[in-house]
């Protein structure tokens, strides 16, 4: 069975809420591992206001006992804090005041002027409640659990931010740990400790300037083995499949996997990566230009992931807008907003891509419990070293 999860919850409603459906079953699961993730994406550098109000903590509904998952849908929900200050606006009863924070002044580049189109409001607090990126802790609640899955099966998933505006350097190379250390430990979770101050300097001149800076960052998956996501059909190719759960993050505006972009210029012989064998290691590559997809699978080579995030289009220095009732041209809605979310970003797409190759793992290797798919797993490596 498919590994499948929806998610809901309104910016300033009361919680944000995850069902995650297919997870196997004796999977070790506490709020604690949840929460350390969650953190992580309410951290970096250039977060607005609304982080002081909220610390996100994951309460688990359903689908896990002493500890460990039961194979029924896990439920998670996140509680929003600043709920307490919009209860009166946001409540699902008729006593709503629909009126006091209405919402008329569209701003370029979100989702408001479509979403109000489309959906058939005039308060466009009816669309950027839900199309605000809050929506992500639910996601990462859930990627969370996906990450602990592919934990036990050796399959590790990290990011880091290799650029913030103008600010760009090479990704770090080295163990997992080694990189996710530094990237813990820097303000924009970038793993060169060099380029902090150039990175926060840059934000700093962007709140100054009533301004945001977007950025790119990247997010590796080290230990897959060769053969998830398949050549079969379109939907079925992981990297179509990473692409899209990482585009699908507010403000990512491009994906790339292993030389992306960059391969479109370089004659075919120096973007594929040459086969070698050796009887103690099998088949490998000395180099990893494809980023670890061959075909629409992965090659056992490690999965190098990169994504470009615009600035937040919420600015203090307010765009040109019109309003939605009046017609009458005015400056954007603007109550506070994050000056940079990169790194936040970075941690949503280690998320969705931990998602991603979670479902790709149950799909080839199925089984309702974790002893099964790591018996099945187990079979299949032993197979493909003795072919
Ligand atoms: C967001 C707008 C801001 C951000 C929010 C995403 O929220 P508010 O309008 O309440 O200040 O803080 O991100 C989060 C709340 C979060 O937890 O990441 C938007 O418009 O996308």
């Amino acid at each position: 069975m498919a590994l499948r999860y929806l998610t809901a919850g309104e910016s300033h409603g009361s919680a944000l809420i995850t069902v995650i459906e297919g997870m196997p079953s004796g999977l070790k699961l506490t709020v604690e591992y949840i929460n350390a993730q969650l953190a992580r994406r309410q951290g970096g550098y250039g977060r607005g206001g609304r982080q002081k109000i909220e610390k996100d903590e994951v309460e688990i509904l359903s689908g896990v006992r002493g500890g460990y998952t039961l194979g029924s849908p896990i439920g998670l929900k996140v509680e929003n804090r600043d709920w307490a200050h919009w209860r009166e606006m946001m409540t699902a009863g008729m006593e709503a005041d629909l009126h006091s924070r209405a919402v008329t002044r569209p701003r370029p580049g979100h989702a408001d002027l479509a979403g109000a189109q489309k959906y058939g409001h005039t308060d466009i607090r009816n669309v950027l409640e839900r199309s605000s990126a809050r929506e992500t802790a639910a996601r990462v609640a859930a990627g969370t659990v996906a990450r602990r899955l592919l934990e036990e099966l050796q399959i590790e998933v990290y990011g880091q931010v290799v650029g913030i505006g103008q600010v760009r350097i090479e990704a770090a190379e080295g163990p997992p740990d080694e990189i996710r250390k530094l990237v813990d430990d820097s303000p924009v979770y970038c793993a060169d400790p060099a380029v902090n101050l150039a990175m926060t300097a840059a934000i700093d001149a962007a709140r100054e300037a009533g301004d945001s800076l977007g950025g790119v960052f990247e997010v590796r998956v080290v230990g897959a083995p060769p053969g998830l996501g398949s050549f079969a059909h379109w939907d079925r190719r992981i990297d179509g499949r990473l692409a899209r759960a990482v585009m699908s993050i507010q403000a990512i505006k491009g994906v790339e996997i292993g030389l992306g972009f960059a391969g479109s210029s370089l004659p075919g012989s120096m973007v594929q990566d040459e086969i070698y064998y050796a009887p103690e290691r099998g088949f490998y590559r000395q180099t990893n230009r494809a980023g670890g997809v061959e075909g629409g699978m992965t090659n056992g080579e490690p999965v190098v992931l990169r994504a470009a995030m615009k600035p937040i289009p919420t600015l203090r220095k307010a765009l040109k807008s019109v309003d939605y009732v009046s017609k009458e041209s005015v400056a954007a809605a603007y109550e506070r907003s994050d000056i940079c979310a990169v790194p936040a970003a970075c941690v949503i797409a280690e998320a969705v891509v931990a998602l991603e190759i979670a479902q790709a793992c149950i799909d080839k290797f199925g089984g309702d419990s974790m002893d099964e798919i790591k018996n099945s797993l187990a079979d299949y490596r032993t197979r493909i070293r003795q072919v």
